[in-house]
Protein backbone atom coordinates (compact mmCIF):
# COMPACT_ATOMS: atom_id res chain seq x y z
CA UNK A 1 0.00 0.00 0.00
CA UNK A 2 1.39 3.58 -1.35
CA UNK A 3 1.80 5.69 1.58
CA UNK A 4 0.56 9.45 0.96
CA UNK A 5 -0.85 12.10 2.56
CA UNK A 6 -3.97 11.56 0.85
CA UNK A 7 -4.80 8.29 2.49
CA UNK A 8 -3.06 9.37 6.21
CA UNK A 9 -4.74 11.72 8.48
CA UNK A 10 -2.50 13.49 10.28
CA UNK A 11 1.32 11.99 10.29
CA UNK A 12 2.54 10.92 12.80
CA UNK A 13 0.54 9.87 15.88
CA UNK A 14 -2.74 10.64 14.46
CA UNK A 15 -5.76 7.75 15.56
CA UNK A 16 -7.71 8.35 12.79
CA UNK A 17 -6.66 6.83 9.33
CA UNK A 18 -8.53 5.41 6.37
CA UNK A 19 -8.53 1.54 6.62
CA UNK A 20 -6.34 1.42 3.40
CA UNK A 21 -3.20 3.36 5.17
CA UNK A 22 -4.11 1.50 8.49
CA UNK A 23 -0.74 -0.82 8.39
CA UNK A 24 1.30 1.78 7.80
CA UNK A 25 -0.07 3.37 11.22
CA UNK A 26 1.58 0.37 12.72
CA UNK A 27 5.56 1.01 12.01
CA UNK A 28 6.97 2.13 14.72
CA UNK A 29 8.39 5.68 14.23
CA UNK A 30 10.87 7.85 15.86
CA UNK A 31 9.32 10.63 17.95
CA UNK A 32 11.63 11.50 20.70
CA UNK A 33 14.02 14.58 20.71
CA UNK A 34 10.48 17.20 19.77
CA UNK A 35 11.42 19.37 23.19
CA UNK A 36 13.69 22.26 22.34
CA UNK A 37 16.64 21.63 25.20
CA UNK A 38 17.18 25.15 27.47
CA UNK A 39 20.16 25.44 25.89
CA UNK A 40 21.13 23.60 22.98
CA UNK A 41 24.57 24.18 22.02
CA UNK A 42 24.94 26.70 18.77
CA UNK A 43 26.74 25.31 16.00
CA UNK A 44 30.16 27.70 15.83
CA UNK A 45 30.57 30.06 12.75
CA UNK A 46 33.06 28.85 10.20
CA UNK A 47 33.68 31.92 8.91
CA UNK A 48 34.23 35.73 9.29
CA UNK A 49 30.90 36.57 7.53
CA UNK A 50 28.83 39.53 9.12
CA UNK A 51 25.64 37.46 9.00
CA UNK A 52 24.09 34.83 10.83
CA UNK A 53 22.25 32.50 8.60
CA UNK A 54 19.64 30.11 10.89
CA UNK A 55 21.25 26.55 11.27
CA UNK A 56 23.78 27.93 8.43
CA UNK A 57 27.37 29.57 7.54
CA UNK A 58 28.62 31.60 5.42
CA UNK A 59 30.91 30.61 2.46
CA UNK A 60 34.40 31.80 3.23
CA UNK A 61 36.42 33.13 0.18
CA UNK A 62 40.28 33.53 -0.97
CA UNK A 63 41.50 36.97 -2.67
CA UNK A 64 42.56 35.82 -6.01
CA UNK A 65 44.29 38.66 -8.17
CA UNK A 66 42.08 41.19 -6.38
CA UNK A 67 38.94 38.96 -7.29
CA UNK A 68 37.10 37.29 -4.42
CA UNK A 69 36.89 33.35 -5.10
CA UNK A 70 34.35 31.36 -3.63
CA UNK A 71 33.53 27.82 -4.78
CA UNK A 72 29.89 25.59 -4.80
CA UNK A 73 29.73 21.99 -5.34
CA UNK A 74 25.87 21.01 -6.13
CA UNK A 75 25.51 17.79 -4.72
CA UNK A 76 23.43 15.56 -2.68
CA UNK A 77 23.76 14.60 0.87
CA UNK A 78 21.70 13.32 4.23
CA UNK A 79 19.75 16.19 5.83
CA UNK A 80 18.24 16.45 9.07
CA UNK A 81 14.67 18.49 8.89
CA UNK A 82 14.49 17.77 12.60
CA UNK A 83 15.10 14.99 14.81
CA UNK A 84 13.68 11.99 13.39
CA UNK A 85 13.38 13.34 9.57
CA UNK A 86 15.53 12.76 7.17
CA UNK A 87 15.97 13.02 3.64
CA UNK A 88 18.35 12.75 0.64
CA UNK A 89 18.16 16.18 -0.46
CA UNK A 90 20.06 18.37 -2.98
CA UNK A 91 21.98 21.57 -1.93
CA UNK A 92 25.24 23.33 -1.87
CA UNK A 93 28.55 22.27 -0.13
CA UNK A 94 26.87 19.07 2.11
CA UNK A 95 23.72 21.72 2.91
CA UNK A 96 20.35 22.88 2.34
CA UNK A 97 19.95 26.07 1.91
CA UNK A 98 23.81 26.10 0.31
CA UNK A 99 26.46 28.11 2.43
CA UNK A 100 25.37 31.97 2.44
CA UNK A 101 27.65 34.27 -0.07
CA UNK A 102 28.51 37.61 1.77
CA UNK A 103 30.49 40.37 -0.11
CA UNK A 104 31.08 44.02 -0.53
CA UNK A 105 29.31 46.83 -3.30
CA UNK A 106 32.06 47.11 -5.65
CA UNK A 107 33.69 43.62 -4.89
CA UNK A 108 34.84 42.00 -7.98
CA UNK A 109 33.72 38.34 -7.23
CA UNK A 110 34.44 34.95 -8.82
CA UNK A 111 32.33 31.77 -8.10
CA UNK A 112 32.71 28.73 -9.20
CA UNK A 113 30.36 26.19 -9.42
CA UNK A 114 31.18 22.41 -9.15
CA UNK A 115 28.18 20.00 -10.63
CA UNK A 116 28.38 16.82 -8.37
CA UNK A 117 24.79 16.15 -8.92
CA UNK A 118 24.11 13.06 -11.98
CA UNK A 119 22.29 15.68 -14.07
CA UNK A 120 23.06 19.11 -15.49
CA UNK A 121 22.76 22.12 -13.36
CA UNK A 122 23.07 26.07 -13.35
CA UNK A 123 23.24 28.75 -10.82
CA UNK A 124 20.82 32.24 -11.14
CA UNK A 125 22.12 34.96 -9.21
CA UNK A 126 18.44 36.26 -8.42
CA UNK A 127 18.10 40.04 -8.13
CA UNK A 128 21.74 40.88 -9.60
CA UNK A 129 22.65 43.05 -11.85
CA UNK A 130 25.11 41.61 -13.70
CA UNK A 131 26.10 40.59 -17.52
CA UNK A 132 23.71 38.64 -19.55
CA UNK A 133 25.82 35.48 -19.90
CA UNK A 134 26.00 35.72 -16.01
CA UNK A 135 22.62 35.35 -15.62
CA UNK A 136 22.50 31.90 -15.07
CA UNK A 137 19.44 30.62 -16.92
CA UNK A 138 20.31 27.03 -18.47
CA UNK A 139 20.37 27.02 -22.37
CA UNK A 140 19.08 31.01 -22.82
CA UNK A 141 22.34 32.68 -20.87
CA UNK A 142 24.97 29.74 -20.54
CA UNK A 143 25.63 26.11 -21.62
CA UNK A 144 24.58 23.89 -19.05
CA UNK A 145 27.03 22.64 -16.14
CA UNK A 146 27.06 18.60 -17.03
CA UNK A 147 27.70 16.19 -14.25
CA UNK A 148 31.40 16.66 -12.64
CA UNK A 149 31.94 19.98 -14.62
CA UNK A 150 32.85 23.07 -13.17
CA UNK A 151 32.16 26.53 -14.38
CA UNK A 152 33.32 30.03 -13.39
CA UNK A 153 30.80 32.75 -12.96
CA UNK A 154 32.64 36.09 -12.77
CA UNK A 155 30.79 39.78 -12.02
CA UNK A 156 31.24 42.90 -10.26
CA UNK A 157 28.90 43.70 -7.54
CA UNK A 158 26.74 46.80 -8.60
CA UNK A 159 24.39 47.02 -5.30
CA UNK A 160 23.86 45.95 -2.20
CA UNK A 161 21.15 44.40 -0.40
CA UNK A 162 19.77 40.71 -0.04
CA UNK A 163 19.68 38.51 -2.57
CA UNK A 164 19.05 34.56 -3.27
CA UNK A 165 20.89 32.13 -5.60
CA UNK A 166 19.10 28.77 -7.04
CA UNK A 167 19.48 26.59 -10.00
CA UNK A 168 18.01 27.60 -13.59
CA UNK A 169 18.06 24.13 -14.73
CA UNK A 170 15.67 21.92 -13.86
CA UNK A 171 14.54 24.36 -11.96
CA UNK A 172 10.72 22.17 -10.34
CA UNK A 173 12.96 18.90 -9.27
CA UNK A 174 16.19 20.87 -8.26
CA UNK A 175 14.68 23.86 -6.05
CA UNK A 176 12.23 21.01 -4.85
CA UNK A 177 14.93 18.72 -3.50
CA UNK A 178 16.75 22.30 -1.83
CA UNK A 179 18.75 23.83 -4.19
CA UNK A 180 19.25 27.46 -2.93
CA UNK A 181 21.19 30.19 -1.13
CA UNK A 182 21.56 33.62 0.15
CA UNK A 183 23.68 36.30 -1.54
CA UNK A 184 24.16 39.65 0.88
CA UNK A 185 25.70 42.24 -0.54
CA UNK A 186 26.67 44.99 2.45
CA UNK A 187 26.54 48.02 1.30
CA UNK A 188 29.74 49.92 0.89
CA UNK A 189 30.16 52.61 4.17
CA UNK A 190 28.01 49.88 5.94
CA UNK A 191 25.03 49.56 7.84
CA UNK A 192 25.49 49.30 11.28
CA UNK A 193 23.02 46.69 13.13
CA UNK A 194 23.69 45.03 16.19
CA UNK A 195 22.35 41.52 15.08
CA UNK A 196 21.77 40.47 11.22
CA UNK A 197 19.96 37.08 11.30
CA UNK A 198 19.00 35.84 7.56
CA UNK A 199 16.72 32.99 6.21
CA UNK A 200 15.04 31.53 3.62
CA UNK A 201 11.73 30.50 3.44
CA UNK A 202 10.69 27.18 1.50
CA UNK A 203 8.61 23.64 1.41
CA UNK A 204 9.63 20.12 1.03
CA UNK A 205 6.99 16.92 0.43
CA UNK A 206 8.80 14.60 1.99
CA UNK A 207 5.79 11.75 2.16
CA UNK A 208 5.39 10.09 5.84
CA UNK A 209 7.62 6.97 5.38
CA UNK A 210 9.59 7.99 2.36
CA UNK A 211 13.38 9.46 2.40
CA UNK A 212 13.05 11.62 -0.99
CA UNK A 213 11.55 14.62 -1.54
CA UNK A 214 8.68 14.81 -4.06
CA UNK A 215 8.96 17.48 -6.89
CA UNK A 216 5.56 17.14 -8.04
CA UNK A 217 3.60 18.65 -5.26
CA UNK A 218 2.63 21.69 -5.95
CA UNK A 219 0.95 22.94 -2.64
CA UNK A 220 -0.17 20.37 0.13
CA UNK A 221 3.92 20.10 1.54
CA UNK A 222 4.28 17.97 4.39
CA UNK A 223 7.54 20.25 5.83
CA UNK A 224 7.50 24.27 6.19
CA UNK A 225 10.73 24.91 6.54
CA UNK A 226 13.21 27.93 7.83
CA UNK A 227 16.79 27.71 6.01
CA UNK A 228 15.33 24.13 5.49
CA UNK A 229 14.47 23.52 9.17
CA UNK A 230 11.72 23.16 10.80
CA UNK A 231 10.72 23.68 14.60
CA UNK A 232 11.77 23.26 17.45
CA UNK A 233 15.39 22.56 15.51
CA UNK A 234 15.14 26.10 14.33
CA UNK A 235 17.71 28.15 16.30
CA UNK A 236 16.21 30.84 18.37
CA UNK A 237 17.16 34.64 16.94
CA UNK A 238 18.75 36.38 20.26
CA UNK A 239 19.41 39.95 21.05
CA UNK A 240 20.37 42.10 23.95
CA UNK A 241 17.84 44.63 25.00
CA UNK A 242 18.28 47.79 23.23
CA UNK A 243 20.09 46.22 20.21
CA UNK A 244 18.98 46.85 16.73
CA UNK A 245 18.34 43.39 15.09
CA UNK A 246 17.92 42.66 11.59
CA UNK A 247 15.85 39.74 10.07
CA UNK A 248 16.09 39.05 6.16
CA UNK A 249 13.89 36.72 4.86
CA UNK A 250 13.99 35.61 1.35
CA UNK A 251 11.12 32.99 -0.06
CA UNK A 252 11.89 30.29 -2.56
CA UNK A 253 8.92 28.22 -1.67
CA UNK A 254 6.02 27.89 -3.65
CA UNK A 255 3.81 30.07 -1.29
CA UNK A 256 3.78 33.02 -0.38
CA UNK A 257 4.35 33.56 3.57
CA UNK A 258 2.74 36.53 5.87
CA UNK A 259 5.91 36.10 8.34
CA UNK A 260 4.39 37.74 11.79
CA UNK A 261 6.76 39.14 14.61
CA UNK A 262 5.33 39.15 18.76
CA UNK A 263 6.01 42.07 21.15
CA UNK A 264 7.50 44.58 18.61
CA UNK A 265 6.58 46.90 15.71
CA UNK A 266 8.98 46.31 13.19
CA UNK A 267 10.06 48.39 10.21
CA UNK A 268 10.37 47.23 7.06
CA UNK A 269 13.86 48.40 5.99
CA UNK A 270 14.91 46.71 2.45
CA UNK A 271 14.80 44.24 0.03
CA UNK A 272 16.01 43.16 -2.84
CA UNK A 273 16.60 46.50 -3.74
CA UNK A 274 18.75 47.05 -0.78
CA UNK A 275 18.04 49.11 1.82
CA UNK A 276 15.11 51.31 1.45
CA UNK A 277 15.36 55.21 2.30
CA UNK A 278 13.86 56.07 5.83
CA UNK A 279 10.90 57.68 4.38
CA UNK A 280 10.09 54.22 2.85
CA UNK A 281 10.09 52.46 5.86
CA UNK A 282 6.94 50.81 7.12
CA UNK A 283 5.93 49.50 10.50
CA UNK A 284 4.31 46.45 10.13
CA UNK A 285 3.64 43.44 12.67
CA UNK A 286 3.17 41.14 9.33
CA UNK A 287 5.05 41.38 6.63
CA UNK A 288 4.13 39.18 3.22
CA UNK A 289 7.14 38.05 1.43
CA UNK A 290 6.27 36.73 -1.73
CA UNK A 291 7.82 33.96 -3.58
CA UNK A 292 10.89 35.28 -5.25
CA UNK A 293 10.87 37.92 -2.51
CA UNK A 294 13.37 38.95 -0.27
CA UNK A 295 12.11 41.21 2.65
CA UNK A 296 14.89 43.27 5.35
CA UNK A 297 12.62 44.06 8.90
CA UNK A 298 14.77 45.23 11.60
CA UNK A 299 13.37 46.55 15.38
CA UNK A 300 14.49 47.32 18.60
CA UNK A 301 14.67 44.91 21.02
CA UNK A 302 12.76 44.30 23.94
CA UNK A 303 12.90 41.54 26.45
CA UNK A 304 10.85 38.53 26.39
CA UNK A 305 10.25 35.57 24.03
CA UNK A 306 8.63 36.48 21.36
CA UNK A 307 7.45 34.14 18.52
CA UNK A 308 8.58 34.86 14.89
CA UNK A 309 6.03 32.67 12.61
CA UNK A 310 4.50 32.15 9.18
CA UNK A 311 1.06 33.53 10.15
CA UNK A 312 -0.59 30.27 7.40
CA UNK A 313 -1.61 28.28 10.10
CA UNK A 314 -0.83 25.18 8.61
CA UNK A 315 2.61 26.23 7.81
CA UNK A 316 3.16 26.65 11.50
CA UNK A 317 2.45 22.44 11.60
CA UNK A 318 4.65 19.27 10.60
CA UNK A 319 2.81 16.35 8.26
CA UNK A 320 -0.90 15.75 7.86
CA UNK A 321 -3.27 14.67 5.90
CA UNK A 322 -5.38 16.98 3.67
CA UNK A 323 -8.34 14.77 2.37
CA UNK A 324 -9.99 13.50 5.29
CA UNK A 325 -13.15 13.56 7.07
CA UNK A 326 -13.45 16.79 10.31
CA UNK A 327 -13.95 14.83 13.69
CA UNK A 328 -14.40 17.81 15.05
CA UNK A 329 -17.29 17.44 17.19
CA UNK A 330 -18.31 13.55 16.09
CA UNK A 331 -19.08 11.31 18.89
CA UNK A 332 -16.69 8.91 18.03
CA UNK A 333 -17.45 6.30 20.98
CA UNK A 334 -17.74 2.62 20.23
CA UNK A 335 -15.79 3.67 16.79
CA UNK A 336 -12.51 3.35 18.69
CA UNK A 337 -13.17 -0.30 19.95
CA UNK A 338 -14.33 -1.59 16.78
CA UNK A 339 -11.17 -0.19 14.89
CA UNK A 340 -9.07 -1.94 17.64
CA UNK A 341 -10.08 -4.93 16.83
CA UNK A 342 -8.33 -4.65 13.65
CA UNK A 343 -5.60 -2.23 14.19
CA UNK A 344 -4.46 -2.69 17.90
CA UNK A 345 -3.56 0.80 19.14
CA UNK A 346 -5.63 2.73 17.63
CA UNK A 347 -6.56 6.01 18.96
CA UNK A 348 -9.59 7.79 17.97
CA UNK A 349 -8.71 11.77 18.14
CA UNK A 350 -10.22 15.58 17.20
CA UNK A 351 -13.36 15.00 18.58
CA UNK A 352 -12.74 18.16 20.87
CA UNK A 353 -10.27 19.48 18.64
CA UNK A 354 -6.33 18.62 18.03
CA UNK A 355 -4.46 20.06 20.98
CA UNK A 356 -3.70 16.55 22.13
CA UNK A 357 -2.53 15.43 19.39
CA UNK A 358 1.05 16.18 20.79
CA UNK A 359 0.65 14.49 24.06
CA UNK A 360 0.22 11.66 22.22
CA UNK A 361 2.94 11.76 20.11
CA UNK A 362 5.41 12.79 22.83
CA UNK A 363 4.59 9.97 25.12
CA UNK A 364 5.42 8.31 22.60
CA UNK A 365 2.36 5.69 22.55
CA UNK A 366 1.15 7.06 19.49
CA UNK A 367 3.46 5.63 16.55
CA UNK A 368 3.11 7.32 13.30
CA UNK A 369 4.90 6.34 10.04
CA UNK A 370 8.89 5.80 9.74
CA UNK A 371 11.08 8.72 9.58
CA UNK A 372 7.73 10.93 10.21
CA UNK A 373 7.66 14.06 12.45
CA UNK A 374 4.58 14.93 14.47
CA UNK A 375 2.08 17.45 13.85
CA UNK A 376 2.77 19.24 16.63
CA UNK A 377 6.02 19.93 18.82
CA UNK A 378 8.03 21.93 21.04
CA UNK A 379 7.73 22.13 24.71
CA UNK A 380 7.74 25.95 26.22
CA UNK A 381 7.92 26.85 29.79
CA UNK A 382 4.86 26.52 30.33
CA UNK A 383 3.73 23.35 28.32
CA UNK A 384 3.52 22.19 25.00
CA UNK A 385 3.87 25.08 22.08
CA UNK A 386 2.14 23.15 19.84
CA UNK A 387 3.95 24.23 16.26
CA UNK A 388 5.44 22.19 13.73
CA UNK A 389 7.18 24.20 10.87
CA UNK A 390 7.98 27.71 10.14
CA UNK A 391 8.24 29.29 13.45
CA UNK A 392 10.85 30.00 16.19
CA UNK A 393 11.57 32.43 18.82
CA UNK A 394 13.27 35.79 18.83
CA UNK A 395 14.63 35.45 22.71
CA UNK A 396 16.06 39.04 24.15
CA UNK A 397 17.84 39.55 27.52
CA UNK A 398 19.23 42.39 29.34
CA UNK A 399 22.44 40.41 30.18
CA UNK A 400 23.35 39.30 26.91
CA UNK A 401 27.09 39.55 25.79
CA UNK A 402 27.49 41.61 22.10
CA UNK A 403 27.96 38.79 19.74
CA UNK A 404 26.54 36.38 21.72
CA UNK A 405 24.19 33.89 20.01
CA UNK A 406 23.94 30.93 22.44
CA UNK A 407 20.36 30.08 23.72
CA UNK A 408 19.89 31.90 27.06
CA UNK A 409 17.09 29.29 27.92
CA UNK A 410 13.57 30.41 28.40
CA UNK A 411 12.62 33.85 29.34
CA UNK A 412 12.20 34.78 33.67
CA UNK A 413 9.15 36.65 33.42
CA UNK A 414 8.91 39.86 35.45
CA UNK A 415 6.61 39.15 38.49
CA UNK A 416 2.91 39.93 38.00
CA UNK A 417 3.53 39.56 34.19
CA UNK A 418 2.14 36.25 33.16
CA UNK A 419 -1.35 35.47 32.83
CA UNK A 420 -2.95 32.94 35.23
CA UNK A 421 -5.79 31.51 36.58
CA UNK A 422 -8.27 32.73 38.39
CA UNK A 423 -11.18 29.97 38.01
CA UNK A 424 -11.79 26.62 37.32
CA UNK A 425 -15.61 27.13 37.24
CA UNK A 426 -16.83 27.44 33.37
CA UNK A 427 -19.79 28.94 34.89
CA UNK A 428 -17.16 31.93 36.56
CA UNK A 429 -17.72 35.81 36.27
CA UNK A 430 -21.03 37.27 34.11
CA UNK A 431 -19.45 37.89 30.95
CA UNK A 432 -21.30 39.94 28.39
CA UNK A 433 -22.97 37.52 25.60
CA UNK A 434 -24.67 37.20 22.59
CA UNK A 435 -27.69 35.36 22.69
CA UNK A 436 -27.10 32.07 20.92
CA UNK A 437 -29.98 29.77 19.44
CU1 LIG B 1 3.50 30.42 5.27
Amino acid sequence: MKLTRRNLLIGAGAGLVTGTAAPALAQSGGHEGHAMPESAPLPPRRDGGKVRTLNGWSLPHRMVGGVKEFHLVAEEFEHEFAPGSKALCWGYNGGTPGPTIEAVEGDRVRILVTNRLREPTTIHWHGLILPSGMDGVGGLSQPKIGPGETFAYEFTLQQHGTHMYHPHADEMVQMAMGMMGLFIIHPRGGDHVDRDYALLLHNFALHPGTRRPDPAVMQDFDLWTFNSKVFPAIEPMVARTGERVRIRVGNLSMWNHPIHLHGVQFEVTGSDGGRWPKSQWRREVTEIVGVGQMRDIEFTAVPGDWAFHCHMSHHTMGPMGHDIPNTLGVDQSGVEEKIRRMLPGYMAMGQDGMSEHQDHTDSGHMKGPENTLAMMAGKGPFGNIEMGGMFTVVKVRDDLAPGDFSDPGWYRNPPGTVASRVSTDPAYGAPVRRKTT
